[in-house]
Formats: structure tokens, sequence, C-alpha cells
């Protein structure tokens, strides 16, 4: 396919995914939107533009692994992998409801496709680290992507991954941070400040890159770069908006776990086309 048509059926299915994450959130009332929207564009151009996986084979031993380090936007995750394939469309509307296997943070236990269980903040980043070095090990080619909030990064564990990373040079590990700028509550910078993060991963032995994380196009390049010739993990900064594709959710803290009333869903529901 080329370029420009990846594009295309990544842009579509990005619409769908946000689409469809706001209706589990409006039918279960229950949710992180904000951090649903920031992170669906790059996790569209994972998956549609991107990774080497089966959904048939959700072990095959050749994947690129993929983990959602900021396990709350389960509007994101699930969407992604329902337009996958991994599992059927309706499943989509259990969300968070008894027995689902659509839980409000990603349970590998139930839902084919989820890498690890995440959630508690600051863990998926170094099991995606302990991936990456299974993968140096033994020699395999798979890639390994871990996308993690910004807020998150305030986790002293992502610190000692990304350490050692760089230490390690994990040629293989792409950590994707969703730069929106905003944690639960609050801005990160008011929170506890995190620039000037490219440095800081710089003097972690890392690579850096910093693109809009709603630039498709952009994304694309970045991430399908090929690995050959790298000798150090790759960071990309992705500078995005929390609650993109909606006005009235867009840089709005309150709607970091904010659901809609019938009014706004039906408002969001015009925008998004
Ligand atoms: C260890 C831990 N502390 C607190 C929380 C509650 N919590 C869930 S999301 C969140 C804010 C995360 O902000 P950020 O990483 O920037 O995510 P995003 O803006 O992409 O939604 C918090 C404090 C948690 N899940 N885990
Ligand atoms: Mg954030």
């Amino acid at each position: 396919m080329l370029k420009n048509d990846i594009a295309n059926t990544i842009r579509e299915k990005a619409l769908w995914m946000r689409r469809r994450a706001f209706t589990m959130v409006f039918d279960a009332q229950l949710g992180h939107p904000g951090g649903d929207f920031s992170a669906i564009d790059i996790i569209a151009t994972l998956y549609f533009g991107v990774m080497r996986y089966d959904p048939k084979d959700p072990a095959l031993p050749e994947r690129d692994r993929f983990v959602m380090s900021k396990g709350h936007a389960t509007g994101a995750l699930y969407t992604a992998l329902c337009a996958a394939g991994y599992f059927p469309e309706d499943w989509l509307p259990t969300y968070m409801q008894p027995q689902s296997k659509l839980n409000g943070h990603p349970n590998r236990n139930y839902l084919p496709g989820v890498e690890t269980n995440t959630g508690p903040l600051g863990h998926g980043f170094p099991v995606a680290l302990g991936i990456a070095i299974a993968g140096q090990l033994t020699g395999s080619d798979h890639r390994t992507f871990v996308l993690t909030g910004d807020g998150e990064l305030q986790e002293g564990s992502n610190w000692e991954a990304a350490m050692t990373a760089g230490n390690r040079r994990l040629d293989k590990l792409t950590l994707i941070v969703d730069r929106n700028r905003l944690q639960q509550g609050m801005g990160t910078e008011e929170t506890n400040g995190l620039d000037p993060l490219d440095d800081k991963f710089r003097a972690f032995g890392w690579d850096v890159v910093e693109v809009d994380g709603h630039d498709v196009d952009a994304l694309l390049n970045v991430l399908s770069e090929p690995v050959e010739g790298r000798s150090k993990p790759l960071c990309v900064i992705a500078n995005t908006v929390k609650g993109k594709g909606v006005s009235f959710m867009e840089n709005k803290a309150a709607w970091h776990h904010g659901v809609p009333n019938a009014e706004q869903y039906e408002d969001a529901m015009e925008e998004l086309v």
C-alpha cells in the first residue's frame, strides 16, 4: 500500500475509534475520554501502519509488542484491538459492565492482544523494558513499543527503566510519551515539571524525536523508520492535546475522567465526522 493510502486508513480508523470510545464511555458513564483522545492517533498509527501482528495468533513469537503503560485510556486501546481483529465488535458495549472482558484497565488474562496488565502508572514501561531485554538476549527482531502518559513519567520506576534501556542500548525499544501536558486535575509542569524532557532522555542514553502526536503522516514517518543502524532506544515525544477532536473537551483537565451527559454526547458525535 502507498504511504498516502496507509495514512488515510489510519485517519479513518482513528475517527472510528474516537466515536466508539466515546460511546463506550457514555454508555458506561465511566472512563478516561481525555486521555483516550490524546492517544488515539498514536495507537491507530501503530496498529494500522507500523506493527507486525496476527490477531488470530496473539502469542506469535515474531509479533511486535505494544504495551499501554497509561492503562487508564482503555477506550483507545480496546477500540484499536477490536479494529485490528482481536475480538468482535459486540464486546465493546460491555465496557466496564459486570463480567465484561473489557475492564476499566486492561487485563491480559481476559482480552487477547493485551501484552500486560496496566493501570497503576509507572509499571508498563518497566515491563516493556523486560520484554525488550528478552528480545535482545534471544536475538529476536521484534520491536517493542510502549506508550506512557506524561504525568505518568513522574513515577520513579520509569527512570530506572530509562536508565537500563540506555545502558543496554535497546535499539528495538521505542517509548512514546503522550505529551498532552495535563495529568489528573492539573498541568504536569505545575505539579512536578518534566521539561526539558528531551534532554533528560538524551542524558539517559536515548535518541529523541519530537512529533505532533495528531499528525498521522509525521507519526508514520517516525514510527515506521527501520531500526537497522540504530544503537540506542528511541523516545518519541508526541505533542498532543488532551480531549483532541471535541472542541469543548480539548485541553480541559476535567475531561481526564469526565463523562458526557446526553447533550454533550450528541454534540461530540456531531464534531467527530
Ligand atoms: C500509581 C498510580 N497513581 C495514581 C493513579 C491514578 N491516575 C490515573 S490516570 C492519572 C493521571 C495520569 O496522567 P497522564 O500520565 O498525563 O495521563 P493522560 O494525560 O495521558 O491521561 C492518575 C493520577 C494511577 N492509576 N496509578
Ligand atoms: Mg498527560
